[in-house]
């Protein structure tokens, strides 16, 4: 029996969940389609999802389509909720990316789509909401063509279009080359329906069986997998599920994970609708793995080493300090979003060990909303938030260099360094050259300077990450262990790997004062869609909110503006669509680019010893030895 990994796409209301509940309907595993509206589907079946009618977490379910076995992620379509989306997409044969009828091509759309095709997974489209009033076949062909591919095919033609009796009628296969094309990611089926009443459902079933790729992993070599979710079981106990790429897994097999060797002691499959207990799990089929404590999103099972977790969409652009109300919560508070940043690679932890703040990186405010009622209903955890904070970044301004000699004061270590800082091109990293000779000390000490040179340029002069920086290792110098023959180790006369540790913040901050930086914002660059008759007032409010359109774009009767604008504007324009569209239109922001702040730098609360004040500095390092 072959597998096909299938992904649900769209923004944020497309019908991907009402989508998949017909889908299961269709095969036969539930005999009543669950509504969205009624908290009734499979997927959406946390409490928060089906209080707020929206899916948070990407969940699978499994049901036969003739002898294919699908299993289908139905992922979330709130842009705060991207990367849920960013860790299905590695698990991928296909997709089908849904747009409304209604709505048409949305920004987020567009976003998506763009990554699928990088990736290269084979993508039918489903053109849903038929049955609504305003439902359109040919403009949202054409936006589709203009918008989304030149490549796409449509598979059958729409009657009734916007009433109840909506209905599609597929053409037949008469282009013999499309099955290859469209498996290949080559071409695009189109297909129009209605996830309400069902009608296309069965054409898009016949193309997710025909017309996608089936995984064809091999089932020979040792187990290995991709870590694309961590879950908790009834119990409390660690579920990790697993995409198989090669081998066979099988219970109590040992397995290696980044974080070490885990013995498997409960295997899950999908299947109609649930899941079941297997004893084997083969390649291309995803596994719910027991017994897998140290498992984290992104891991590679079976690879000895941390594979680079690659990003496909932007990371994200606020953070913000979570507080607990009540002060006995904070180990708790600890605790639990330990535990929901290993579910949850949105949540992106970092902790301030001198304030005992806990700093959390955020896509939105309705991320934030999530996981505070996370913590209340799962953690007993009430919390607030601070104000949301944009995160910035410090590029350099010039060239800056500085040194500090051993045994000359004011340096109180036994090491010698020096360093230059240099701009450096936007992503190209911190780089480390040498302005010395290698062999001129021992490798440790090399390494204590290398090591610490990367640590120290997460915070600049102004306590932002300095992400690009050509650095220069301009002079070193050590006092060789003594070792006279009744001498033992004295640590007041031998250089040791902490005297390079200790000394180079002092040096590279100098470096960096001398340079000079700068503190960029993060820029998004936005869609907007609004009426004809409203493009004067949303220039106004972009106007008024630092933004910039550079292009407009008309589709019918309404206008699509497309700039940028601060991310830390993004949510005041947000809450300005509702009025300046009369809910016709939409919002799509991405992040873009970073750039100058204008005016007073904004800094942020450092959280190591303070370099830039080398009293204090001094002090703590003191304390620490
Ligand atoms: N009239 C009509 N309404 C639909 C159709 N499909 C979905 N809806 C409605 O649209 C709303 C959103 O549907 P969902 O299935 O939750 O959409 P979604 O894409 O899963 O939304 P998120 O997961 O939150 O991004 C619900 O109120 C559905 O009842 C359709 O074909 N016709
Ligand atoms: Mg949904």
């Amino acid at each position: 029996m072959s597998t096909l990994n299938l992904g649900i796409l769209a923004h944020v209301d497309a019908g991907k969940t009402s989508l998949t509940e017909r889908l299961l309907h269709l095969a036969g595993v539930v005999d009543e389609v669950g509504s969205v509206d009624d908290g009734s589907t499979r997927t959406d079946f946390l409490d928060l999802e089906r209080q707020r009618g929206i899916t948070i977490k990407a969940a699978v379910v499994s049901f036969a389509l003739g002898d294919l076995t699908v299993n289908l992620i139905d992922t979330p379509g709130h842009a705060d909720f991207i990367a849920e989306v960013e860790r299905a997409l590695g698990i991928l044969d296909g997709a089908v990316l849904v747009v409304s009828a209604v709505e048409g091509v949305q920004g987020q759309t567009r976003v998506l789509m763009r990554v699928l095709q990088r990736l290269g997974i084979p993508t039918l489209l489903f053109v849903n909401k038929i049955d609504r009033a305003g439902a359109r076949e040919g403009g949202v062909l054409d936006e589709l063509a203009e918008r989304i591919s030149p490549d796409v095919v449509p598979m059958g033609a729409t009657r009734d279009l916007g009433t109840v009796a909506a209905g599609f009628e597929p053409w037949p296969l008469d282009d013999p080359g499309l099955v290859d094309r469209s498996r290949r990611g080559l071409a695009h089926p189109v297909y129009f329906g209605s996830a309400i009443t069902g009608s296309g459902v069965d054409a898009l079933a016949t193309g997710i069986r025909d017309l996608l790729p089936r995984s064809n992993d091999s089932g020979d070599g040792p187990p290995a997998g991709r870590v694309f979710k961590v879950e908790r079981g009834p119990a409390g106990e660690k579920v990790a599920l697993v995409r198989m790429t090669s081998g066979t897994l099988r219970v109590r097999d040992r397995v290696r994970l980044p974080t070490g060797e885990a013995k498997v002691t409960g295997l899950d499959v999908y299947d109609a609708g649930g899941t079941v207990a297997r004893h084997v799990v083969e390649a291309g089929r995803i596994a719910r793995v027991r017994g897998l404590a140290g498992a984290r999103v992104g891991d590679v099972l079976g690879a000895p080493e941390d594979a680079p977790v690659e990003h496909w969409f932007a990371p994200p652009t606020l953070e913000t300090v979570v507080e607990p109300v009540r002060d006995e919560d904070r180990g708790a508070l600890h605790t639990a979003l330990t535990e929901l940043a290993e579910q949850d690679p949105l949540i992106d932890l970092r902790q301030d060990d001198l304030r005992g703040e806990l700093w959390v990186s955020m896509y939105g405010e309705v991320q934030k909303e999530v996981v505070a009622a996370t913590l209340a209903a799962d953690h007993g955890v009430e919390v607030t938030f601070r104000e949301t904070t944009t995160i910035c970044v410090e590029r350099l301004v010039g060239t800056g260099e500085a040194f500090e000699i051993i045994d000359v004061a004011p340096n109180p270590f036994l090491a010698t360094v020096g360093l230059r800082v240099e701009p450096a091109p936007v992503g190209a990293g911190v780089t480390i050259g040498l302005g010395v000779e290698l062999g001129s000390m021992p490798s440790a000490f090399f390494n204590a300077i290398e090591e610490t040179v990367h640590e120290t340029l997460h915070q600049g002069l102004h306590g932002w990450d300095v992400p690009d920086c050509a650095v220069t290792i301009t002079h070193t110098g050590y006092w060789p262990r003594q070792s006279h023959a009744h001498a033992t180790f004295d640590a007041s006369m031998s250089s040791t790997a902490g005297d390079f540790r200790n000394l180079t913040p002092l040096v590279l901050t100098e470096a960096l004062r001398r340079a000079g930086t700068q503190v960029c914002e993060p820029m998004h660059r936005f869609e907007l869609e609004v009426p004809a008759d409203r493009v004067g007032a949303a220039l106004a409010v972009l106007a008024r909110l630092r933004g910039v359109p550079h292009a407009t774009d008309q589709h019918a009767s309404t206008y699509v503006l497309a700039g940028v604008v601060p991310a830390a504007e993004v949510h005041r324009l947000q809450q300005e669509v509702p009025t300046l569209t009369r809910g016709e239109g939409g919002l799509t922001t991405e992040f873009d680019h970073y750039a100058p702040v204008r005016g007073p730098a904004p800094s942020r609360p450092r959280t190591d010893l303070n370099p830039l004040d080398r009293k204090e500095y001094l002090l703590r390092v003191g304390r620490r030895l």
